[in-house]
């Protein structure tokens, strides 16, 4: 186990995605973690009935009947393998590694070790993590929060990796201990689509599933890799072109699959050339969505003008939405010279995107995090949707606004209450099922605790999964704040960053994970998962658990809650801790959508939750229409010799934890600590490609660094630049979020390379 962090090797980029090398590279980190026997049992039960759910993204699995043998994509075993391996991290390996030379390790060297076996414990002054027995931890955890002035003194984070069943559970002791400080991943992920959607549709969830996205004439897809990061995308992308679909990308990278795609699930696939998938393909500046989409819609406006009735749904524009003549006035003209520094793409090319919308019936627009990451991510969003509403399309076959998820749960923990501002009808519930008295002042997000680590007044962390030292912005911030804790805990499958940034005293807690077997004296479990289009349903692991020391989420949660709060309202934790069927009884009970829930979940393929606007075009916003809404347009104005710097996942990777040193699409080998540049760019920076650079970001008049990057030539757009995340979380500032939703704004930096 060599870690490969040398000089990376660049070979031009793939202009196809998948194929033989996904399914062998699959294999070979099946094989390497698991051995054959195992790597075999474990990929069969992958994504189907009765099996596991992918812990990887939030892709969904078609129906049961139309689902391969080998239903997963490269990620996908990735994700697998790299949480089913059969190596170990135990108290022998502690004892090794002094936390210190633990921390000095690399993000791939932590993922290797294997799986974490029992609680461990690092007492204050402590060199080195200790094995503790869960009633100590769970004495330990309680003594902290039950000492400090305010339970607003402790932080519960969530990744949304966590079962519905945990979750629902979580944010139920949270709130019994008697905060909402229960930030999460989609704070710093798709809280801007929520934000901008909730607020226009009345609900922040994707309003398309499989089959309708199948049936579209026309779908969009911006800021999204989908290649990597939602790999079976690709193959319902592929069906809606056989099916006559135009497929448009609007990326600064040319990213392989939007260029072709070879589906490694039929023959022809593996053999073939593949499918072109994208038709057109707008290379637009970083942050030039919300003028591009301005733009679409004046072009639309202008043509209904020209020749009324054949652009705009009037039917359901004067029916179902809010605010068109206000909108509509706002784009009587356009500042084209403005839309094309901001977007830095030709009229034309716009144009010509426009005339695809007019000549489509149903139009679906896919995004991620190349919009919801920017100072500008709800305006943009809300653009997005505008568009969409002008044309109608939204609540009927082959249309909608089609957000991609990222973790496998992360739509499902929202859904349980994992946010540090549900609405009181939530709380009401809660308290009402309950018995007792949720706190009602809204907690902090993820950014409102980065600040408060910044000032140290932080008291208590508790990560339910994740690596919130690495995730989020300002790194050395997060750090030091978190030194300052008196307490930190980490519920976790496998050894990261977070388990080596200890506050006073740390505690590392070992769950179980989506591939293992969960037994209870109440018999074999099950919990459920939600996916990016809302379908909920089972998931069952099969393997033999690391050690007996490894517990379930949603038993941790609860043998803690019999702790910390056993005497709060009446919440039977102990019957909860064996059977996930009570809590989902309780759920049923709680939360909309999910009546019925354990009968309705053990149907094959599950359930869909209900959603207004995709099922009856109905909408819970203020005055129970759409909104159309105006947002002015802003340029990123960036000063002369600098880039914008957008921090991305390569292909060996799920988020912070990097399976390998390769980004197979993008022609980087063995390495990471590349910044891709526009040559052009290059040549009038007078940089070389394998310089190494330091990257300065600028925000707000302070500087931060990231040294030891090699400059790559790349086909970006012009003035743009791209280096992989969680490296240049260095040069992110904390108060740099986007407006309303707080979001990192981790897309758009300005930047400046110095030659070292
Ligand atoms: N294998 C794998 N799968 C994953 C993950 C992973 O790390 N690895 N992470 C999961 C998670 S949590 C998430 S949120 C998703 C993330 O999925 P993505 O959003 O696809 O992930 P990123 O790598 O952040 O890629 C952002 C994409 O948007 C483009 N982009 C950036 N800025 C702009 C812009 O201003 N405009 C436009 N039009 N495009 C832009 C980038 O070039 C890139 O193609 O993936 C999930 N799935
Ligand atoms: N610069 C920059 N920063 C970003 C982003 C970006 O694009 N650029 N993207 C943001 C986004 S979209 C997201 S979602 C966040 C991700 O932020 P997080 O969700 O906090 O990070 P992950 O890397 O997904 O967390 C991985 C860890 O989760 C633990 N884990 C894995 N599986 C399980 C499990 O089943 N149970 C438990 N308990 N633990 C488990 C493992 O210990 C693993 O090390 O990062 C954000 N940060
Ligand atoms: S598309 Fe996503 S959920 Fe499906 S197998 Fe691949 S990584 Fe897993
Ligand atoms: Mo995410």
């Amino acid at each position: 186990m060599v870690d490969p962090e040398a000089q990376p090797q660049i070979h031009p980029p793939k202009t196809w995605a998948t194929g033989v090398p996904a399914i062998a590279s699959s294999f070979k980190q099946g094989l390497e973690q698991m051995g054959a026997a195992r790597t075999a049992r474990t990929f069969l039960k992958l994504n189907q009935d009765k099996g596991f759910d992918c812990p990887s993204c939030a892709w969904p699995d078609p129906d049961p009947e139309d689902r391969h043998t080998a239903e997963f994509c490269e990620s996908g075993a990735k994700a697998v393998a790299w949480e089913a391996t059969t190596r170990r991290v135990d108290r022998a390996f502690f004892a090794r590694h002094p936390i210190a030379a633990l921390h000095a390790q690399s993000e791939w060297w932590l993922g290797q070790q294997g799986r974490l076996t029992e609680p461990m414990y690092k007492p204050e002054g402590g060199t080195h993590y200790e094995p503790v027995s869960w009633d100590e931890a769970n004495a330990i955890i309680t003594r902290h929060l039950r000492a400090l002035p305010s339970p607003d003194d402790a932080a519960f984070y969530t990744s949304g990796r966590t079962s519905n069943e945990a979750a629902f559970l979580y944010q139920l002791m949270v709130r019994a201990y008697g905060t909402n400080n229960l930030p999460d991943c989609s704070n710093m992920c798709h809280e801007s689509s929520g934000h901008a959607m909730s607020e226009q549709i009345g609900i922040g969830k994707g309003a398309v599933t499989l089959n309708s996205l199948e049936q579209a004439e026309l779908i969009v897809i911006c800021g999204q890799n989908p290649g990597t990061n939602a790999p079976r995308m690709l193959t319902h992308l592929e069906n809606a072109k056989k099916n006559g679909a135009t497929i448009v990308a609007v990326n600064p990278l040319p990213e392989a699959a939007l260029i072709r795609f070879r589906n490694p699930q039929n023959v022809k696939g593996i053999l073939g050339t593949g499918t072109a998938m994208a038709d057109d393909f707008l290379q637009i500046r970083l942050g030039g969505d919300h003028a591009l989409f301005r733009a679409i819609a004046h072009l639309l406006l202008q043509a209904e003008d020209a020749n009324p009735g054949s652009v705009v749904d009037h039917d359901f524009v004067q029916e179902r939405t809010t605010g068109y003549a206000a909108y509509k006035a706002s784009l009587a003209t356009l500042d084209w010279e403005q839309t094309e520094r901001a977007t830095g793409l030709a009229r034309e090319d716009i144009e010509s995107l426009a005339e695809r919308f007019m000549a489509s019936r149903a139009t679906v627009i896919c995004w991620a995090m190349g919009l919801t990451q920017h100072q500008h991510a709800v305006a943009t969003i809300q653009e997005v949707t505008n568009v969409l509403l002008l044309q109608g399309n939204i609540g009927k076959p082959g249309a909608g606004p089609c957000p991609v998820r990222g973790h496998s749960n992360v739509q499902g923990d929202r859904t349980m209450g994992i946010w540090e501002q549900m609405p009181p009808e939530f709380l009401d519930k809660l308290a009402k099922e309950f018995a007792f008295v949720p706190p009602r002042e809204h907690g902090l997000d993820a950014v409102g605790v980065v600040r408060r680590l910044r000032e140290k007044s932080l008291r208590v962390f508790f990560g339910m999964g994740g690596n919130f030292a690495m995730a989020t912005p300002d790194t050395p911030v997060v750090h030091a704040g978190l030194a300052a804790c008196d307490l930190t805990v980490h519920v976790s499958t496998k050894l990261n960053r977070s388990h080596t940034v200890t506050g006073r005293e740390a505690l590392i807690l070992p769950a179980l994970g989506r591939t293992d077997r969960d037994e209870t004296p109440r018999g074999l479990q099950a919990v459920s998962v939600e996916d990016s289009q809302s379908q909920v349903h089972l998931s069952a692991g099969s393997l033999t658990p690391p050690s007996e020391h490894c517990h379930s989420e949603v038993r941790i949660v609860a043998d803690l809650a019999r702790q910390l709060v056993p005497d709060v309202g009446q919440i039977p934790w102990a019957t909860f801790a064996e059977d996930n069927d009570a809590v989902r009884d309780r759920i049923a009970d709680v939360v909309k959508g999910f009546d019925d829930f354990n009968t309705r979940v053990r149907e094959p393929g599950g359930f869909l939750l209900p959603h207004k606007p995709r099922d009856s075009r109905e909408f819970d916003t203020k005055d129970g229409r759409a909104q159309l809404v105006v947002n002015p347009v802003q340029v990123l104005e960036v000063p002369e010799g600098r880039l914008l710097l957008q921090t991305i996942r390569s292909h060996d990777q799920f988020n912070t934890t990097v399976y390998g040193h390769d980004d197979r699409y993008r022609g980087v080998h063995g390495g990471r600590r590349v910044v891709l540049v526009n040559p052009t760019d290059l040549h009038r920076m007078g940089l070389h490609q394998g310089d190494l650079v330091t990257i300065v970001s600028e925000y707000d008049g302070t500087e931060r660094r990231a040294e030891q990057f090699r400059v790559i030539a790349y086909p970006t757009a012009p003035g743009c630049a791209a280096a992989y995340y969680p490296e240049t979380n260095v040069l992110m500032a904390t108060d740099h979020v986007a407006e309303k939703s707080n979001t990192p704004v981790a897309k758009s930096l300005v930047i400046r390379l110095e030659k070292a």
